[in-house]
């Protein structure tokens, strides 16, 4: 166990390099909430998820949607990294022309759905889980969503249905780093998210979305729940591993001047020796 929280340790650091590299300098890219759903998106890809890079349209892959879809760089790093496209695809990120754009198209390898009109996700993720289940098959199906998104009233319409329909190989995961765009997500009160999802039948796991073991340990249990869907609370830091990001609302969407995107390297390259200490 200890080995595997390792490795997956060392791929989050190179996920977020990835996500640096996609950002590029003096470019607008959304670090907050990337760098915040980073560990999140290593485990469930180099860990959790039953895909295949050579075929990324087999029927029975479990699927990975951002809902939150102005943070697919993180999804993007973790593509490339197992092999969806080559890794140099990353450089031209929101260019035209580029496979790779500002939020999720299917027409990008390993993308199963478009988002980024925040709010879509999980109605789109539990038509999924339900086609599973008349197609015979058993894959499961993750959807990651912002905390600030959840004041978007057609999440909570996926949430009653997907309970109704009894849909336990849905899994949502909350990236509860809270901050929305433009500040704090008080702006929009939620009420208690654990206490709401809990009140129309879901299973929840509340956990440090940055903490692998917990992570790794969440997504295993959410298998072995039967007759309902499972909600990961995971709490985490906007702009996590970049020190003058985090937590900011300033660096949602924000270009990295040079010097900016030099410290962020040198931060990373950083953890990277730490991890490798560990
Ligand atoms: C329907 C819709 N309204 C507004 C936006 C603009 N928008 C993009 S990201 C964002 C904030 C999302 O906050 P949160 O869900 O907390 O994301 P995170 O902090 O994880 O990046 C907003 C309002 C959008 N993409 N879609």
């Amino acid at each position: 166990m200890k080995e595997l929280i390792k490795e997956l340790e060392r791929k989050s650091v190179q996920i977020r390099k990835n996500i640096l590299e996609s950002i590029g300098i003096n470019k607008k890219g959304h670090v907050g909430g990337s760098m915040s759903s980073a560990d999140i998106v290593t485990a469930l890809y180099f860990y959790k998820m039953k895909h295949n890079p050579a075929a990324p349209d087999c029927p029975d892959r479990d699927r990975l949607i951002f809902s939150k879809g102005h943070s697919v760089l993180a999804q993007y790093a973790a593509l490339a990294e197992a092999g969806y496209f080559p890794r140099e695809e990353l450089k031209k990120t929101k260019t035209l022309g580029s496979i790779l754009q500002g939020h999720p198209e299917i027409r990008t390898p390993g993308i199963e759905a478009n988002t980024g009109s925040l709010g879509q996700g999980l109605s789109i993720g539990l038509g999924m889980a339900l086609a599973a289940r008349l197609d015979g098959l058993k894959y499961r199906v993750y959807v990651i969503l912002g905390d600030g998104e959840l004041a978007e009233g057609q999440i909570w319409e996926a949430v009653t249905a997907a309970s109704n329909f009894k849909a336990d190989n849905l899994i949502a995961i909350v990236d509860h780093n809270k901050v929305q765009a433009t500040g704090p997500i008080d702006r929009h009160e939620l009420g208690n998210i654990k206490a709401r999802f809990e009140a129309t039948g879901w299973e929840t796991i509340e956990i440090d979305g940055h903490n692998m073991e917990e992570i790794v340990s969440a997504l295993d249990a959410a298998d072995e729940v039967n007759g309902r869907p499972t909600v990961i609370i995971a709490h985490t830091i906007k702009g996590k591993g970049v020190s003058f990001a985090e937590n900011k609302a300033a660096y949602h969407n924000n270009g990295l001047t040079e010097e900016e995107y030099r410290q962020a390297v040198e931060e990373l390259e950083k953890l990277h020796i730490e991890v490798e200490g560990r």
